[in-house]
């Protein structure tokens, strides 16, 4: 669908969590390319460069109409020159060539590959390229490379995880998670996150939050459940870390911190049979089940709100309200905490909304936090 001409531009925010960015993207042809510079910079470590072609993605996206001409992105915050030429291009010739040359590029191309595997990041990822490997069976064959768990799995189950995920999956195991929670505590709290709470149709993986009511109870929730998939013969790996939130020690002065909260990286065995209407006819083969990545976290009670919003996403959407807190209300916004720093305190919420409320801005539903 084309939709209809983009709005006037005057109204588009340079925060992302100022706009309602649906699931449908009208101009993907752009945001595709920008995708590909992105990560290049990313992979060279030029992180402005980086960011810079994320936001100006995150604006095409909340556009409501395929933009056919450079007029139509007038006014539009965040699209500079080198975005604006890459864009040029395409609307000429169908095609963009420094991004056809990223794509052709062999160290891209091998860099993407290597980061392709679950338990490869980008150093890991440079160092093997830079000794020479362009390959799997490079890798695989090459005597002074030591895998750890997490990579022997990524290749283990490479095929698997590296498809997309899709709703139906998701609520198959949002059933076998719920299944597990309840029978360990009745009046546990399930909630979906990640981009499936978005309203996408497919992801890389599935996000639960899952915590109890009684403070403190959580801290053995995520071994309870661990314990009983691993029973259940559907465990196939498991990263947990255990909590290392403590607000006592908050604010640091990081901007960005990590997620301190209990949580764990697992992939799970997910029966095909089983799943109410049948998985899609891709997605199953002879064997009958596939390997997922599912991540659980497990916030206290009186974090959920913002252990929510943190993971709900999308990235953008949550750099975007991390940096409007900061620099239009003077206030610190990560996954666990919000801290007024002209008052300082720590602002208490039970739900999204008093987040948005507090920080003044309009509620932006999940589904429209695709930034
Ligand atoms: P997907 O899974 O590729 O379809 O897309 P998402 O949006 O579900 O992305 P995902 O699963 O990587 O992460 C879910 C959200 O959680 C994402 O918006 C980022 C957010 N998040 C917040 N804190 C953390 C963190 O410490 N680690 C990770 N990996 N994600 C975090
Ligand atoms: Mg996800």
């Amino acid at each position: 669908p084309e939709g209809a001409t983009p709005t006037p531009v005057a109204t588009v925010s340079q925060y992302a969590c100022q706009r309602r960015t649906s699931t449908e993207n009208y101009n993907k042809i752009f945001t595709d390319a920008f995708e590909v510079l992105a990560e290049s910079y990313e992979l060279s470590e030029f992180e402005g460069q980086c960011l810079a072609f994320r936001k100006a993605a995150s604006v095409l996206k909340c556009l409501p109409g395929v933009v056919r001409c450079l007029g139509d992105i007038r006014g539009l915050p965040c699209l500079g020159e080198h975005t604006k030429s890459i864009m040029e291009d395409i609307l000429q010739c169908g095609r963009s060539f420094e991004v056809e040359k990223i794509l052709s590029d062999e160290r891209y191309q091998t860099l993407k590959l290597f980061t392709s595997v679950f338990g490869v990041g980008p150093k890991t990822a440079e160092k093997w390229y830079r000794a020479g490997l362009r390959s799997f069976s490079d890798i695989l064959t090459e005597p002074s490379i030591h895998l750890n768990r997490m990579q022997q799995t990524g290749f283990l189950h490479y095929k698997d995880i590296s498809r997309a995920v899709s709703k139906a999956e998701a609520r198959a195991l949002g059933n076998i998670i719920d299944e597990a929670v309840h029978a360990i505590t009745p009046d546990a709290v399930l909630a979906l996150t990640g981009g499936f709470r978005r309203g996408k149709e497919f992801g890389h993986d599935v996000d639960f939050l899952v915590t109890t009511p009684e403070l403190g109870r959580e801290k053995s929730l995520l071994p309870d459940i661990i314990d009983r998939l691993k029973q259940d013969g559907i465990l196939l790996y498991c990263d947990y870390q255990a909590s290392t939130f403590d607000i006592s020690k908050l604010p640091s002065l990081r901007f960005e911190a990590m997620d301190l909260f209990a949580k764990c990286f697992l992939i799970l065995r997910l029966k095909g049979s089983k799943v109410e209407g049948g998985l899609n006819s891709a997605a199953e083969d002879h064997r009958g089940w596939r390997a997922v990545r599912v991540d659980l976290v497990s916030p206290p009670m009186d974090r959920y709100a913002y252990a929510l919003l943190g993971w709900t996403g999308s990235r953008q959407f949550e750099r975007d309200l991390r940096r409007f807190a900061r620099f239009e209300r003077q206030m610190r916004l990560d996954n666990h905490i919000l801290y007024d720093k002209t008052k300082n305190e720590f602002l208490a919420a039970t739900t999204e909304k008093d987040i948005f409320d507090h920080l003044g801005l309009e509620y932006i539903e999940p589904w429209q936090r695709n930034a």
